[in-house]
């Protein structure tokens, strides 16, 4: 059975704040950091015995916040191939947070055990990793606890993006297997990102540099790694907020979400001696997220700012793949998910290229509907996403014969492209190579790829309410089924506006419900938005 007093005393360091309730939703459990201490010890507990239902394959544990505020943390468990935990898991990580007592923590567990059948004599192997925040050292040490009051194999990896993570997840059960992901070691990440991209990528070129903010996140980190393995004349990189130990300067007026919510630049930017033309990137906190931009005029005047989001990242890869599909002379179905945030242009330029789902809110709906194609693109708007080759696609790419030259250069690319292009999550750096590659394929400059389509109006806006759980969706989060009545007033006022499109869900994330609004004419769309909102509130 279970060491009981072992984890009730383990669990004394570690007392649940009384007055909170923890829920394991779409990004892990995530909420202020100080406040995070007994839900860390509790998730190492879980983890151990994910990993021992698993019979000991490892399992990976990430604390971060991604793109919130420094002050805030969570943390999220990773399954052995590298996806998000199994959903199933989901509802016990919460009650195993919110137990009160040590009586009830235990019971907690146990109910874990017999629904899941798992044998706890079974080894457990799980590694942890984190972003640049300030708390994580002391979460880290509590997930310790929690995994070695189980005696569970721990691997302490450091700090590490989250799709890092993912990836040394995925390589250490794989490792000396036929489907080895790669070497399981943050080097061997770098390597594989590299020699994919200058498989793909001509020498030399005249290509500015790329401007990269990296939130002063761990991001940071990763970039200033990779470049050491991609010469300058094949890519080079302006790194830009990398103050990774600046008090409170994480993800502030910077980074992938400030960039994408507030359609402007990152705050400073203007006063860099930027360019128009010139590419530039942000990262998120904890640099699973990536979104593109440039200028058309000068950096002082917004009307001259242009976003790449995680959309017209969907755009550029399913054209050029699907290119590239055609050209090698093989079968595959290439297919793209989005969610309902995606905007209204994208999904009709998307629509006429390819089949096109869309999933609820939260990445591993779009992962596991990607799965369903030989291709599948998926990306948030936010510009969380990846390309998912499966199986037999992979099969396919290796073993066909070429009939032509270029057919045979087409599949050599897509091979090298199944290594550069993350397997297991959506991720930064891997989504910024595979950016580089496709622009200079096509000898594009941000304007051209900016060309496909023309964004509508869209925003974004947060309401706070007594209870957001009384919103419920149906639809793939594009109705609301409850408040009654609701519905129904906001398709009336939808109505009214041209080309328009409003929805209305609970985050999963954040205590509020958002408002998502877009339309084609750009002065309608505050009256739009701000109507919707004030339906909700
Ligand atoms: P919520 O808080 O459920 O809207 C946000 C993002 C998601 C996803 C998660 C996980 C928006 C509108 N929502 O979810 O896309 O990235 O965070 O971090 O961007
Ligand atoms: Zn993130």
């Amino acid at each position: 059975g279970l060491p009981t007093s072992l984890i009730a005393a383990a669990s004394q360091q570690h007392p649940k704040p009384i007055n909170q309730t923890f829920t394991y939703g779409t990004a892990g459990l995530r909420t202020r950091a100080d406040i995070l201490d007994s839900t860390c010890f509790r998730v190492g507990l879980i983890g151990a015995l994910r990993s021992k239902k698993l019979k000991g394959k490892t399992i990976g544990l990430m604390v971060t916040a991604s793109h919130n505020p420094e002050q805030d943390n969570g943390v999220k468990m990773v399954d052995p191939r590298g996806e998000m935990l199994e959903a199933t898991w989901e509802p016990f990580c919460t009650q195993v947070a919110n137990a009160s007592t040590d009586e009830e923590l235990i019971a907690s567990l146990e109910k874990i055990i017999s629904h899941f059948k798992i044998d706890l004599s079974a080894p457990a192997s799980v590694i942890v990793g984190y972003d640049t925040r300030p708390s994580c050292k002391q979460l880290v040490q509590a997930i310790i606890d929690g995994l070695s009051a189980l005696g569970a194999h721990t691997i302490d990896a450091g700090l590490k993006t989250t799709p890092q993570l993912h990836y040394l997840v995925k390589c250490i059960n794989t490792e000396g297997t036929p489907e080895s992901y790669g070497e399981p070691s943050e080097q061997g990440y770098y390597r594989k990102l590299a020699a994919a991209f200058l498989k793909l990528v001509p020498a030399s070129s005249d290509v500015p540099p790329l401007v990269v903010d990296c939130a002063n996140g761990v991001g940071a980190y990763a970039l200033t790694n990779l470049i050491k393995y991609l010469p300058e004349d094949r890519i080079a990189f302006r790194p830009m907020r990398t103050s990774t130990t600046t008090p409170g300067a994480l993800n502030n007026n910077c980074g992938a979400d400030y960039v994408k919510t507030n359609q402007c630049l990152p705050a400073g930017f203007e006063k860099e001696n930027l360019q128009p033309g010139e590419r530039f990137c942000s990262f998120d906190g904890d640099a699973d997220r990536i979104v593109y931009y440039y200028l058309t005029g000068p950096a002082s005047s917004k009307d001259s700012f242009r976003l790449l989001d995680g959309d017209k990242i969907a755009s550029l890869a399913a054209g050029y793949l699907s290119e590239l599909v055609t050209a090698a002379g093989i079968e595959l179905e290439l297919g793209c998910v989005q969610t309902a945030y995606a905007n209204g242009s994208s999904t009709k330029y998307l629509k006429q290229r390819a089949p096109v789902t869309c999933t609820p809110t939260g990445v591993k709906h779009l992962h596991h509907a990607a799965e369903a194609y030989d291709i599948g693109v998926y990306f948030e708007a936010n510009g969380h996403g990846t390309v998912l080759f499966s199986p037999s696609a992979q099969r396919k790419i290796k073993e066909a014969t070429p009939n032509s030259p270029a057919a045979q250069t087409a599949l050599e690319q897509l091979g090298a492209l199944v290594d550069l292009i993350n397997q297991t999550v959506g991720d930064a750096l891997s989504d910024m190579l595979l950016v580089e590659v496709i622009l200079r394929t096509r000898q594009w400059g941000p304007a051209e790829w900016d060309g496909a389509y023309e964004d509508l109006p869209n925003k974004i806006l947060k309401v706070n309410v007594k209870d957001r759980f009384m919103f419920k969706t149906e639809d793939a989060e594009r109705r609301l089924t409850s408040p009654p009545g609701l519905q129904e007033r906001i398709d009336e006022l939808v109505g009214k506006y041209k080309d328009a499109r409003s929805f209305v869900r609970p985050s999963g994330t954040e205590d509020c419900v958002r408002v998502y609004a877009e339309c084609a004419i750009a002065s309608e769309l505050a009256p739009l938005a701000n109507g919707v909102a004030k339906l909700v509130s």
